[in-house]
């Protein structure tokens, strides 16, 4: 792989990096392609080489890993391993999401810190970047099992986090119940109410539009990027994977310009809906009773469903939304996509999106918007949340949807201005990698050997 780096110094960076984060695929994944998209910047910079700055950056500043012990309702001790990586703050507080997972281990939490920390350098807002999470798998857990659980996690992780430190927020498996049950119990140990956590529901501190940031923001985006080519979502055939906080608003806001959606999965299938998807209806399974998106197949006429969830980048569609978890388009998704007559691919979920796969889009036929530019309006409004904690005023919907829209505008001249400058355009990858780059990079170095 990395001799495909085409820059000697960063090669190197990128062998150092395997050896020293063995066995863990998606960090490793993580840091290619960014180091990849950074050949033409490492040859321009050498002071840039000269101050270690690639180097520096591919080091998390913090790693904690700790117990999370707590107690089932049938009175069985159960220990899940917590994480938060804190993985740079030369441009703010770390700022990122807890992902309760089965899956979760260090590799994961590290990819989605070091994601993290180029795509808030993309939001225009001062967060660092940061992850966290668990490997504990609310699913099938009753409300008190999440709480009791959430409250040991919490037990730990508050001595590290805080409104200028760290500031948590959701990911998959963690939604309003779960930051609630964390607000609750740091408030509790902190014996402060800031925004150290954001996501919050709206009467305790919570940002109207939070909710549905990240959905709205990846439909704003492609929205953009679409116009560049004289395109638009009205008409479209829209596919998204997922049904959960991210894949959910994806369908409302593509609904509301005009698209029709018509699949949408969870980890154990899809459904097809060619009459358009049932939104109201998701919501009632997903959001009202944490249901199967397999119930909507029975509930629905003409809906069909089919027990293979990597199956559904088969169904022929304008725009695919990826929104469920990473790798999740391969390079035989992306070429079916594309060879279906795909114009778009925006990226919610993080790294959706193979080594091979990338390859392959950034040079195809169609519009790509990696995930660090697609899904940042998620942790922008965090961050518009964090403004209106620390300044005791809240929004109204209308005012964070404005600036949501007026950052993920930002955010598409930012990355395209930053392609078309190291002459490749369109390629948005390396305009994200090297516009987020630039930012942090620059103000690491301005603080010296931090
Ligand atoms: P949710 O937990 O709300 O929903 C996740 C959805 O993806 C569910 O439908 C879930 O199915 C499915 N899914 C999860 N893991 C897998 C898997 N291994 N294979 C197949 N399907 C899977 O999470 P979010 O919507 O918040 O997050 C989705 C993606 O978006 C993640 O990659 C996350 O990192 C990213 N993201 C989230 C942001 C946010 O604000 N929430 C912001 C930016 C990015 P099931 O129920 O069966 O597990
Ligand atoms: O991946 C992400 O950007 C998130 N899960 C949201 C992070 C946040 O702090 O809102």
């Amino acid at each position: 792989m990395s001799a495909k780096i085409k820059n000697a110094h960063l090669a190197e960076v990128y062998e150092e990096v395997l050896t020293r984060n063995p066995g863990e695929p998606e960090f490793q994944q993580a840091v290619y392609e960014v180091l990849e998209s950074l050949a033409p910047v490492a040859d321009k910079r050498q002071d840039m080489v000269q101050a270690g700055v690639f180097k520096r950056l591919v080091e998390p500043e913090r790693v904690i890993i700790f117990r999370v012990p707590w107690v089932d309702s049938a009175g069985v001790m159960q220990i899940n391993r917590g994480f938060r990586v804190q993985f740079n703050s030369a441009i703010g507080p770390y700022k990122g999401g807890l992902r309760f997972h089965p899956s979760v281990n260090a590799s994961i939490i590290k990819f989605l810190g070091f994601e993290q920390t180029f795509k808030n350098c993309l939001t225009t807002l001062p967060m660092g970047g940061g992850k966290g999470g668990c490997d504990f798998d609310p699913k099938g857990k009753s409300d008190a099992e999440v709480m009791w659980f959430c409250q040991s996690f919490m037990t730990e992780l508050y001595r590290h986090i805080g409104q200028f430190t760290d500031s948590p927020a959701g990911d998959i498996g963690v939604g309003a119940r779960e930051i609630g049950f964390l607000h609750g119990q740091y408030k509790r140990i902190a014996n402060e109410v800031t925004g150290a956590m954001t996501g919050k529901g709206i009467p305790y501190g919570g940002s109207l539009g939070r909710t549905s940031a990240t959905g709205y923001g990846l439909c704003y985006i492609a929205a953009h990027a679409l116009a560049a080519k004289k395109q638009d979502f009205k008409g479209k055939t829209v596919v998204i994977s997922g049904s959960g906080n991210v894949a959910i608003y994806a369908c409302e806001k593509a609904q509301e310009l005009g698209a029709k959606v018509v699949a949408m999965s969870d980890s154990n299938g899809y459904v097809y809906d060619e009459k358009g998807i049932d939104l109201k209806l998701v919501k009632e399974i997903k959001e009202g009773r944490r249901g199967r998106i397999a119930e909507y197949a029975e509930a629905k006429k003409g809906a069909t469903y089919k027990a293979d969830c990597t199956d559904i980048w088969s169904i022929p569609c304008d725009i695919a939304l990826p929104s469920a978890t990473q790798n999740e388009i391969t390079e035989k998704d992306a070429k079916l996509l594309v060879s279906n007559g795909c114009k778009c691919l925006a990226e919610g979920s993080n790294m959706s999106s193979t080594a091979d796969a990338v390859a392959y889009l950034v040079g195809a036929d169609i519009i790509y918007v990696p995930a660090k530019a697609a899904n940042a309006g998620g942790v922008s409004v965090s961050g518009l949340e964090m403004t209106q904690n620390s300044t005791r005023l809240p929004w109204t919907a209308e005012e964070v949807d404005a600036r949501l829209q007026k950052i993920m505008l930002d955010i598409y001249n930012n990355i395209d201005a930053a392609a078309k400058a190291y002459g490749m355009e369109g390629n948005f990858v390396a305009g994200a990698n090297i516009a987020g780059f630039l930012k942090v990079g620059e103000s690491m170095m301005a603080q010296g050997a931090v």
